[in-house]
């Protein structure tokens, strides 16, 4: 890439960015923080889609039956999983997903050409090279 690695604007142009990024680090979901960042995404889309259908069950109850309450909720997630967050917690632990989610993603661009210039799956070597297993017969370190 020529110049800086500053993020375009554009349709085309982002797309191309994210391409040439990925490989310029090898594969980026080899980033732990790339990973801890997805892990933070895809639990916000699970909670926002238990809170969801949660809150639009029990705002449509079968014909000539009153709106539930959040007692209701509660009792829906003991009876399913022995388990209810709470309608205030539940919106604590979307925030907090969220947030995560999006200081995660900050954290593994900052990181990639900062304090990490190599491709990102040479990263995971501190694990073979650590002192109990390194000088292994027959490893990777020989
Ligand atoms: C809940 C609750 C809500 C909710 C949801 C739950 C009444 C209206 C969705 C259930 C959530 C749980 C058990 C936490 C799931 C944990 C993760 C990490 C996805 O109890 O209270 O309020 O919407």
């Amino acid at each position: 890439m020529l110049g800086g690695h500053g993020f375009p604007y554009g349709i085309w142009s982002h797309l191309d960015w994210v391409n040439n990024v990925g490989y310029a680090y090898g594969n980026f979901h080899y980033n732990p923080a790339h990973m801890i960042a997805v892990t933070f995404f895809f639990t916000t889309t699970l909670a926002l889609a238990l809170h969801g259908s949660l809150i639009l069950s029990a705002a449509n109850p079968e014909k000539g039956n009153e709106m539930r309450v959040p007692e209701h909720e509660d009792t829906f997630f003991r009876d399913f999983i022995g388990y209810s967050i709470g309608p205030l917690g539940i919106h604590r632990l979307g925030l907090l997903l969220a947030l995560n989610a999006g200081f995660w993603s900050a954290i593994c661009i900052v990181i990639s050409g900062t304090v990490w210039f190599d491709a990102w799956s040479e990263w995971w070597y501190w694990y073979v090279d650590l002192p109990f297993w390194v000088n292994i017969e027959g490893g990777v370190n020989g």
